[in-house]
């Protein structure tokens, strides 16, 4: 786990990115898309959106951003305690969506890269050094549930 420092430093960053959720959230998914194409298959609703225009003028895909980037503070909030929260993501993402844990690497590491974009001054080393540890035992913890729910990932 993070230590309390660790904890606060990553909770303080992300006060900052909530009252500006569903931009970021948005932001988070189309740069995914375009960095990892393959990512953008796996979502019925999206594949058929080609250009960022079209992305960017999705209400559907921004509300998607926000439904992740809620899901993912309400894990934070948590801690070290997050597996109430984690194993029902863990679930659908293995068993109904079927998303290889390379896929979590791709987006955790897109959500580092739009805060540090966004929010410069407020996200430090210590901050982001905090918040890649944290997005590691998010992923790591989901790699696990995923192996209980038979999936390799
Ligand atoms: Fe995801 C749906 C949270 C990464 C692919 N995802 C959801 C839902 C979330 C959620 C809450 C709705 C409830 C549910 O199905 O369960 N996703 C997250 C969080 C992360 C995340 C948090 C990581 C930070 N998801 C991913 C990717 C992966 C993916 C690694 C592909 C690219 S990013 N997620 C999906 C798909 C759905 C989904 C395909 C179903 C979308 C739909 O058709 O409604």
């Amino acid at each position: 786990g993070l230590s309390d420092d660790e904890w606060s430093h990553v909770l303080g960053i992300w006060a900052k990115v909530e009252p500006e959720l569903p931009v970021r959230g948005q932001e988070v998914m189309i740069r995914l898309f375009q960095v990892h194409p393959e990512t953008q298959e796996r979502f019925a609703k999206f594949k058929n959106l080609k250009t960022i225009d079209e992305m960017k003028s999705s209400e559907e895909l921004k509300k998607h951003g926000t439904t992740v980037l809620t899901a993912l503070g309400r894990i934070l909030k948590l801690k070290n305690n997050h597996e109430p929260e984690l194993k029902p993501l863990a679930e659908s993402h293995a068993t109904t969506h079927k998303i290889p844990v390379k896929y979590l690497e791709f987006i955790c590491e897109i959500i580092v890269k739009v805060i540090a974009e966004k929010h410069p001054s407020d996200f430090g080393a210590d901050s982001q050094a905090a918040m890649r540890k944290a997005l590691e035992l998010f992923r790591n913890d989901m790699a696990s549930k995923y192996k209980e729910f038979g999936f390799q990932g």
